[in-house]
């Protein structure tokens, strides 16, 4: 038996907080009142907002080094549905989730569909997995070992480009409308192959591909430096990937993972960079202190990751543009939907700090080069304290006030583990 989390149980168990609830909030509204902002219009597009949540992040992930599943854990893709609803529950922001195929292979898509249509969650972009040989998309004789649309042998590639057109035909019964491609292929010598010759390969093959898609449709590419190719990754930088998604056709975007970035990388100017052309695409949301750490998004960063949604509010004339939002992140010591409450209450604390900025005063400092001026009109936004409208939005979209409290106090993690087994383990990394 699933176990499902009502609205009315939460307002029941938040009853008690709602009075200093209601006090924090018309504090909250008299202080932005008086610098011009009205609070229905934040509270209203925090409300709006929603973020896909990753299928193989409701596992425990693991390190090279171990895996330490919690038991518990999805054993299908209808119960990593049943725990991203009730996520969705809690926040009123993750009403889709972003499958990854084969690690979710459905054998009945239309009663996947049907199940998830029954529960409230919808398909956000689909994910293929050609970075680990798998008996569905390799078969015997094909290996994923020196990679995929790079791949010297065109037996490899092809394999690769029909996996991919598979992942389309299944996102298609599930009613998603994008690809995202997100490739291992690169070289861990150096030597080991020629850049330019592996890159017109994956060119070639999204162009493929981008052919492929059925009309409304979107492919993504996402790129990043290294892991687990360590000296030359095919799709390493914004640039690359730029090169690739205008190669591929008007519909290809770039997606850009917050942890697919050499240290100390100006995110923020990619954004804007990619916004600026058209071909800002998608999101992967998390924190990275070193490397792709997947950590929780704003949790080692959030001064950062304040400027990246603000030049997302920028691109969006005060509102966050309609690109596809997912949190990509994986934990070997949280519990994965913790994290993921946690992780999209950071995403709406931060839009609505940028949504304080005041880009009017902003725009005159920088004209005036005045660069103490316009630092302060962010400052300004990033240290309010925005938590009561972010909580309100939750509220009116029939979620929580405060999701984590009310995720434990609901007791959740211990009913799935009496439903699913202490030894039930997901699919993913
Ligand atoms: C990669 C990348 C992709 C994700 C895989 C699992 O580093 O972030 O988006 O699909 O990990
Ligand atoms: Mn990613
Ligand atoms: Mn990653």
């Amino acid at each position: 038996m699933a176990v499902r989390i009502a609205p009315e149980q939460i307002r029941d168990l938040e009853a008690s907080a709602s009075a200093a609830h209601e006090r924090d909030l018309d504090a909250l509204r008299v202080r932005l009142a008086n610098r011009g902002v009205d609070a229905e219009s934040v509270i209203s597009e925090v409300q709006r907002f929603s973020v896909a949540a990753p299928s193989w992040a409701l596992g425990t992930g693991g390190t090279r080094f171990g895996r330490f599943p919690r038991g518990g854990e999805p054993r299908t893709t209808e119960e990593k549905l049943d725990d991203i609803a009730a996520l969705h529950a809690l926040t009123g922001a993750n009403a889709t989730v972003s499958l990854h195929v084969p690690w979710d292979d459905p054998d009945d898509p239309d009663a996947l569909r049907a199940y998830a249509d029954d529960i409230g969650i919808g398909f956000d972009a689909m994910n293929s997995n050609t970075f680990q040989d798998n008996p569905s998309t390799t078969g015997s004789g094909v290996s994923y070992k020196f990679g995929s649309l790079a791949h010297s042998d065109p037996d490899v590639r092809k394999r690769a480009l029909e996996h991919n057109r598979a992942v389309i035909d299944l996102g298609v019964e599930l009613g998603s409308t994008a690809l995202t491609v997100w490739l291992a292929d690169g070289t861990n010598h150096p030597g080991q192959a020629n850049f330019r010759r592996q890159f017109e390969r994956v060119a070639e093959g999204l162009r493929e591909l981008h052919d492929a898609l059925p009309p409304e449709w979107e492919l993504l590419v996402e790129h990043k430096p290294y892991e687990p190719a360590f000296y030359s990754t095919v799709n390493a930088d914004w640039g690359s990937s730029l090169l690739l998604a205008q190669s591929a056709g008007d519909r290809a975007r770039c997606l850009v993972d917050l942890g697919h970035h050499l240290p100390n990388a100006n995110i923020e100017q990619v954004v804007s960079r990619l916004a600026m052309v058209g071909r800002l695409g998608g999101f992967h949301f998390n924190d990275s202190k070193y490397g792709d750490d997947d950590l929780t998004v704003g949790s080692i960063h959030p001064y950062q990751f304040f400027l990246i949604v603000c030049e997302l509010v920028e691109h969006g004339r005060g509102a966050m543009p309609p690109v596809r939002y997912m949190i990509d992140a994986s934990h070997n010591l949280k519990d994965p939907i913790e994290d993921l409450v946690q992780a999209t209450d950071q995403i709406q604390c931060t839009i609505a700090q940028a949504l304080l900025v005041d880009r009017a005063a902003l725009r005159e400092g920088q004209d005036a080069n005045d660069p103490a001026l316009a630092e302060e009109v962010l400052h300004d936004a990033f240290r309010s304290d925005v938590r009561p409208v972010v909580a309100e939005a939750r509220r009116r979209n029939g979620a929580a006030l405060a999701p984590l409290t009310t995720f434990r106090r609901i007791g959740y993690r211990a009913a799935v583990t009496t439903a699913r087994g202490d030894d039930a383990v997901s699919t993913g990394l």
